[in-house]
Order: structure tokens, then C-alpha cells, then sequence
């Protein structure tokens, strides 16, 4: 069981891994035995993302990669080959969330999202997959959604990007199966991290923010989750253990999906 949940040896690059449920899964992979690498928009957030895995013991290696810039995607790629080796594992977790009600969204505003939550897991995949055939076989993980299931109120681009990854995630599995190459989704429930922040303030009187309750009470474990809850299902993703899944969206989700609601 133990060698077949180990990642020793293998080279694991998580995107936008400087904090929040990146850093939780790149931290994972590091105790099961990966070398890390990540990325993130500015030096100042790999810095302080060094820093951050330095404090858990981890020697993570960080750059600067805008992973919307396919040439810049394709000189990270090169330089990780060659200063740490081919990736066995890529993650694909940076993202971006606008919310903003779809009939006042430019076109701009929609494109910036689908730019970071869909064509950039499209970017860094292709980037990795032709070394990861010349090796016999590699890992994605790409960061998906309950909205790649569900849609809601403000959330038309997220909702179109994640639902995109979904299908993407499915399509490399199809397409590159046959090289020993799987690629399956993680969809997250609502997860405590900035990206959620300001769904969980506090309101002027104390209380908790509508959002937030209602995120308790149609999730069955009644309770939002934490970026060590994916610690788990991303190392299983990610190790031999997951060999003979491939296309699969794993949604942590507390079972919010599986729970129509609570009657009013
Ligand atoms: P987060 O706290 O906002 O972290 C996202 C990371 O992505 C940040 O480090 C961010 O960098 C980086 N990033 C954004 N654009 C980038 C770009 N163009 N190039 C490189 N890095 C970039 O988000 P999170 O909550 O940890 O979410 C991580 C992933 O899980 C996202 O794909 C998100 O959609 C997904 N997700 C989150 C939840 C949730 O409830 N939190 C649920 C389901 C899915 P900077 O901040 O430094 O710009
Ligand atoms: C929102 C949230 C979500 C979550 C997550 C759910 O505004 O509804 O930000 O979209 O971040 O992706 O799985």
C-alpha cells in the first residue's frame, strides 16, 4: 500500500501553488515523497510562497510563469526539464473567479476568465504531455468545480471555464490514454481560502454572511472545507493507486452534489 500511494521520485508541478488549495496539495505530494515545483504570476507571491513551504521543511522550486502566456508556459517547461527534470505530475490549479451578474459582464471581463480557468490548463498540458509520452506515461490533475456541474447567480464565466475543464479533462483522457497518460478532475466543494473570503465576512452585526450559511446548510458535512481536504484525493490522483482511472471528475465536496437541500 505504502509504494503504491508513494510519489518518490517523481517531479510534481502544481500552478498558482503560492497559497490556498495549490500549496495544500503541492505540501501533500511533497510528503509522499515528490520533488515540487509551482508557479505564480510575480516574484513577490513565489517568494513568499518559498518561504511558506520552507517553514513546513519542503524545498519547492518556484518561477515566475503567467500560465495564460503559451510562450512563456514553454520556456517554465523547458527550464523545470532542465534545472529539475520532466514532469511526472502536473496540477493545474491556478484560476480566477469574477462575479458579476452575466448581462453587466464585458466580453473582456468573460474572456480574462476563461483565459486563466480553461486555456491555460489547455497551455500547460500540452507543454508537458509530449515528454511525459517519451517517459511512458504522466499524471494531470486539473482543478475543477461544482461549477462544472452547477450553475448559480454571477458566476456565468467561472461557470463556463470549469465546465470546459470538465469536458478538456476528459477529452486529454481520451486522446492520451494509450501513452499510460491520465488525466482526471478534482472538483472541490466550498473551500475556505481568499478566493472564497468574501462569501465567508462577517456582516456589521457579527452574523455570519448569508452566503456562508447557506453554504452549511446544503452541505451534508455542515461545514465549508479546508485545502487539506484534497490532500488526500490529490495524492491518490496523482500515485499508481489511480492507474486505471482516467477521465474522472472526483468532487470533494462534503456532499453537497449528492444533497437536494434542506425543506424551507
Ligand atoms: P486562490 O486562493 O485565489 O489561489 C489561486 C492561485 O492561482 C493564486 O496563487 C493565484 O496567484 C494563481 N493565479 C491566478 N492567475 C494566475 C496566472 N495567470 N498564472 C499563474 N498563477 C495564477 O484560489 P483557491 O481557492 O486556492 O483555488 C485554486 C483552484 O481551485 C482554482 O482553480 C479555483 O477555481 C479552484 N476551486 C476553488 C474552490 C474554493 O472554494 N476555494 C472551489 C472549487 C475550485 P495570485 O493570487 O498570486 O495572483
Ligand atoms: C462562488 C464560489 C465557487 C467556488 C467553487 C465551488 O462564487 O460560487 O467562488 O465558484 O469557488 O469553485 O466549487
Amino acid at each position: 500500500m505504502e509504494k503504491m500511494f508513494s510519489l518518490k521520485g517523481k517531479v510534481a508541478l502544481v500552478t498558482g501553488a503560492s497559497y490556498g488549495i495549490g500549496f495544500a496539495i503541492a505540501k501533500a505530494f511533497a510528503n509522499a515523497g515528490a520533488t515540487i515545483v509551482f508557479n505564480d504570476i510575480k516574484q513577490e507571491y513565489v517568494d513568499k510562497g518559498l518561504s511558506a513551504y520552507e517553514k513546513e521543511g519542503i524545498k519547492a522550486h518556484g518561477y515566475v510563469c503567467d500560465v495564460t502566456d503559451e510562450n512563456a508556459v514553454s520556456e517554465y517547461i523547458a527550464k523545470v526539464e532542465k534545472e529539475v527534470g520532466v514532469v511526472d505530475i502536473l496540477v493545474n490549479n491556478a484560476g480566477i473567479i469574477k462575479r458579476i451578474p452575466m448581462c453587466e459582464m464585458s466580453a473582456q471581463e468573460f474572456r480574462q476568465v476563461i483565459d486563466v480557468d480553461l486555456n491555460a490548463p489547455f497551455i500547460m498540458s500540452k507543454a508537458v504531455i509530449p515528454s511525459m509520452i517519451k517517459k511512458g506515461g504522466g499524471k494531470i490533475i486539473n482543478i475543477c468545480s461544482m461549477m462544472s456541474e452547477l450553475g448559480r447567480e454571477t458566476v456565468s464565466a467561472y461557470a463556463a471555464a470549469k465546465g470546459g475543464l470538465k469536458m478538456l479533462t476528459k477529452n486529454i483522457a481520451s486522446e492520451y490514454g494509450e501513452y499510460n497518460i491520465q488525466c482526471n478532475g478534482i472538483g472541490p466543494g466550498y473551500i475556505a481560502t481568499p478566493q472564497t473570503a468574501p462569501l465567508r465576512e462577517r456582516q456589521a452585526d457579527g452574523s455570519r454572511h448569508p452566503f456562508d450559511s447557506f453554504i452549511i446548510a446544503k452541505t451534508p458535512a455542515a461545514r465549508w472545507g479546508n485545502p487539506e481536504d484534497l490532500a488526500g484525493p490529490a495524492v491518490f490522483l496523482a500515485s499508481e493507486a489511480s492507474n486505471f482511472v482516467n477521465g474522472h471528475i472526483l468532487y470533494v465536496d462534503g456532499g453537497i452534489l449528492a444533497y437536494i437541500g434542506k425543506q424551507p
